[in-house]
């Protein structure tokens, strides 16, 4: 069975109304993102970003999962573990959508991560006025989302599924932050078929095999149902 590993960027949470990093709106309430998605930053000004967290975790509440994020829980639906979506994102509109074959390997919004003790209960208040961690009691929640300089999670799973993918799908993403900009070349190294679905080609490292411009929107349940279609196919043929 055609195994397939998806990759998504912010831009296919932009049509449900999550700002991109690097679009014109690139900007964070006024902050560049790699200003405030730092452990320096933090150090240096934990207020302004705990502030910067809470305003997009409080901000998630008032958006859905667009077409794009239904169209994979549905493919997910059809093929099961033969699916897995990796996520640059830390919004939970893929879970919201239905997607449970699913890595974010840049954290998540909806989770704390106590500097006390280590655990990284799921959350969905404030931050900024110190709440007590509720394993330990500690006062050092901070937001468990992977900050430029820090390891992303689970990376040793994303690569072994990647290189033994038939296909990988680039969905929404600049390709400009490290290692997930390295995954297109990492799959077509090991002779995956490679396709992207954004709204402009992004400057990946290596040409997709198929890339194809547009709304994440309009382009995902196209692809989704390209795929369910050869399936099908596929099997009345067996
Ligand atoms: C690390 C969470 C050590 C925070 C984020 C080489 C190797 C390894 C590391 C590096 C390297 N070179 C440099 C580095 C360091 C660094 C890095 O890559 N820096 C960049 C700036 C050069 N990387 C790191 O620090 C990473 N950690 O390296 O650890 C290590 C070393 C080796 C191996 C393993 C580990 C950690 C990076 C994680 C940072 N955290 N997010 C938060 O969200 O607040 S990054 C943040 O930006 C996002 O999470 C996302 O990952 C990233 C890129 O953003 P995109 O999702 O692509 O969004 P963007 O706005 O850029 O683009 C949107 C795209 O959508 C556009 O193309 C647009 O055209 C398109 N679009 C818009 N609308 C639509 C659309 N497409 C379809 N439909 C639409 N409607």
């Amino acid at each position: 069975m055609t195994r397939i590993v998806v990759l998504t960027g912010a831009g296919i949470s932009a049509e449900s109304g999550v700002p991109t990093f690097r679009g014109a709106d690139g900007l964070w309430e006024g902050h560049l993102i790699e200003d405030v998605a730092t452990p320096e930053a933090y150090e240096r000004d934990p207020d302004t970003v705990l502030a910067f967290y809470d305003a997009r975790r409080r901000a998630l509440r008032t958006v859905v999962p667009n077409a794009a994020h239904l169209a994979l829980a549905r493919l997910e639906g059809a093929i099961g573990g033969d699916l897995l979506v990796v996520t640059q994102n830390v919004d939970d509109l893929h879970e919201r959508a239905g997607s449970r074959n699913l890595v974010h390997m840049h954290g998540e919004l909806r989770r704390a991560l106590c500097l006390a003790c280590g655990s990284r209960p799921a959350w969905d208040e404030d931050l900024i006025d110190r709440p007590a961690c509720p394993d330990c009691g500690e006062r050092m929640l901070r937001p468990d989302v992977v900050w430029f300089g820090e390891m992303p999670y689970e990376l040793g799973r994303i690569e072994n599924a990647v290189v033994a993918a038939d296909v990988f799908v680039s969905i929404g993403t600049s390709g400009a932050v490290y290692p997930a900009a390295g995954y297109v070349a990492l799959a077509s190294a090991f002779g995956v078929r490679t396709v992207e679905l954004n709204l402009e080609p992004s400057d990946a490292a290596v040409p997709f095999d198929d890339a194809r411009a547009g709304r994440a929107s309009e382009l995902v349940p196209a692809w989704v149902d390209e795929v369910l279609s050869a399936r099908r196919a596929g099997a009345e043929r067996r």
